[in-house]
């Protein structure tokens, strides 16, 4: 799977993807980025991508030619490409949709807006608009991030065999939640509760069982 960003940042996005079990999902071939910078698709000698509203009202926008310029060569470049909006006013993230996102085998663009928005023109060229939940940010950047680190976690290999998302990613039950201890044995004072020290297995199932939170996996 191939994921591209478009972004006038593009800045952002390396140190966040090239870290830890992401990096090491590209280290293993399993996912690409590219990283797209918006300015680079600007209009006249200042390379222009934003203006004020018509209308009125405060704050700029996103003009629509360099968008759609910077969603029509990452289109060219990609593999069956899915582009998704980043917006506030998109549909609300979730695991299921995660789910759907991993299997689909398409190449991924992220269109990542700044200021006050964009021009709404835009979304006829994009596949769906997606938001992450109910509260204002400065931007569709660390959105698309915390899409494409939900999607690749669930990349079959990415967690290596011992985890069990690569199992669960296409069951949609619901998975449980259990506080967890690992050594010492006691930390300033707190002890480990004795069940899980006691070998039963039985008996550290039902403990768990009777602890947890349900939880969408
Ligand atoms: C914030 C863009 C506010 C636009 C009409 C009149 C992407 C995001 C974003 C941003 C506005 C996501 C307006 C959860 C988010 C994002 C930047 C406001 C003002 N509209 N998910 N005036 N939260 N945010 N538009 O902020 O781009 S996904």
């Amino acid at each position: 799977m191939k994921i591209f960003f478009i972004s006038l940042f593009p800045e952002m996005f390396a140190p966040v993807l090239e870290t830890s079990m992401l990096f090491k999902a590209k280290e293993k071939g399993l996912v690409e980025f590219e990283y797209i910078s918006l300015r680079d698709f600007g209009l006249g000698p200042r390379k222009q991508v934003d203006d004020t509203p018509y209308g009125g009202g405060d704050g700029m926008l996103l003009k629509p030619e360099p968008l759609v310029s910077a969603i029509e060569q990452a289109k060219e470049k990609a593999k069956n490409p899915h582009v998704i909006l980043m917006t506030p006013r998109g549909e609300r993230y979730s695991q299921h949709k995660a789910k759907k996102l991993a299997a689909c085998n398409n190449d991924l663009i992220f269109v990542c807006a700044r200021y006050e928005g964009y021009d709404e023109r835009v979304v006829e060229y994009v596949d769906e608009q997606i938001s992450i939940g109910d509260y204002v940010l400065t931007g569709g950047e660390l959105p698309a991030m915390v899409i494409a680190d939900s999607v690749i976690r669930l990349i079959p290999g990415v967690l290596g065999g011992e985890t069990s998302a690569e199992i669960e990613s296409f069951s949609d039950g619901e998975t449980l939640e259990y506080p967890q201890y690992t050594r010492p044995e006691e930390f300033r004072d707190k002890k480990v509760p004795k069940v899980l020290l006691s070998g039963n297995h039985g008996q550290i199932a039902k403990w768990r069982k009777e602890n947890s939170e349900k939880s969408k996996n």
